[in-house]
């Protein structure tokens, strides 16, 4: 059993999408652990997006982040963390494939809906740093 964590970005809860998301993964399996709405806050967005802070991208997506509510939850299942990335879909719209959540609802490099774990160290650093 493995424990990924999961946002649904602002735009993703704005759009009315959170149902969505979550019934993507509940119907290939996978179960909610943990789940809160939140405003998210710079410190915690920080730590969280620590890997990204001298990328060109950076401040606009800490203040995109923070434009409203988010849910950040966590999920599992038997192979979570690579069964969200899938169901998620790529970083690039223009390569996101239909059928995933970023492949359908996404058309911006920043605004894409959702964040998960992209490996098991990132998911125990995630998950300790929201829950
Ligand atoms: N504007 C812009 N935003 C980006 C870019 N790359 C990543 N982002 C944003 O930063 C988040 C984190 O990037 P990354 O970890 O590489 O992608 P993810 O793991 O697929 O979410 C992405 O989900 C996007 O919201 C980029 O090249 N341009
Ligand atoms: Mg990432």
């Amino acid at each position: 059993m493995e424990r990924t964590f999961v946002i649904v970005k602002p735009d993703g809860v704005e759009r009315g999408l959170i149902g969505e998301v979550i019934s993507r993964y509940e119907r290939k399996g996978l179960k909610i652990a943990e789940c809160k709405i939140l405003h998210a806050d710079t410190a915690t967005l920080e730590k969280h997006y620590v890997e990204h802070r001298e990328k060109p991208f950076y401040e606009e997506l800490i203040s995109y982040m923070m434009r409203g509510n988010i849910l950040a939850m966590v999920v599992e299942g038997n192979n979570a963390i690579k069964l969200v990335r899938n169901i998620n879909g790529k970083t690039n719209p223009l390569e996101a494939e239909s059928g995933t959540i970023r492949g359908d609802y996404a058309n911006t490099m920043t605004e894409n809906i959702v964040h998960s774990s992209d490996s098991p160290e990132a998911a125990e650093r995630e998950i300790s740093i929201w829950f």
